[in-house]
């Protein structure tokens, strides 16, 4: 386990959560049986397509809303229920739900945001597993700071209950060839 690049951010990395066989395994089960979903959002009064694939799960009857979208949660896939368990057993935090992203290649990202939906409480914690290729992960601070990490297959990063006021983050694009990643955020839905 090892800290973040700044003592200003709340959170930690453990880069050998889940061994590198078992995180290629999961990768493969996922990829393959996960119901991706290409979604749209409105922005400036037009559809665009979100760069990356997604899909949401977690208890019955568990919503999640964000820029406009409303996603209702799917069953528990069984190796997304291990990784919920295996969280459990080192955090004690009990997750109800997690959005999975597929990013097929190097074109697919994330931008800029914070994870402050409402139904996520004023201080949500989120465990961030990620499979598959490398990608950069950035974090800026409120004061413009940057700071930045490699996310390996098989990483959990820990964002504590202050991580997403102290800073945005975001998964940029790469010019760099890379095969396809697959990261899920655990969240805890205030019901
Ligand atoms: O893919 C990542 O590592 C980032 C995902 C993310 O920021 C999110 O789901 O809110």
């Amino acid at each position: 386990m090892q800290p973040l690049p700044s003592t200003q951010l709340d959170g930690w990395l453990d880069e050998d959560f889940i061994p590198v066989e078992t995180a290629a395994s999961y990768f493969r089960q996922l990829y393959e049986e996960i119901p991706w979903q290409q979604d749209q959002i409105q922005l400036f009064g037009r559809s665009i397509s979100i760069p990356r694939l997604q899909a949401f799960m977690g208890e019955a009857g568990l919503d999640y809303r964000y820029s406009g979208l409303s996603l209702s949660a799917i069953d528990w896939h069984p190796a997304v229920a291990e990784i919920r368990d295996r969280l459990l057993h080192k955090t004690e935090v009990q997750f109800n739900a997690v959005l999975l992203n597929l990013y097929r290649d190097g074109h697919d990202s994330m931008g800029w945001h914070r994870d402050d939906e409402p139904e996520l409480g004023s201080n949500p914690v989120i465990a961030s597993i990620s499979l598959g290729a490398q990608r950069r992960f950035l974090m800026r601070t409120r004061d413009r700071e940057r700071y930045e990490l490699q996310l390996n297959s098989g990483a959990l990063l820990w964002m504590g209950p202050s991580f997403q006021n102290q800073c945005q983050h975001s998964l940029p694009k790469t010019k760099k060839p890379v095969t396809a990643r697959i990261n899920l955020t655990f969240r805890k839905i205030q019901i």
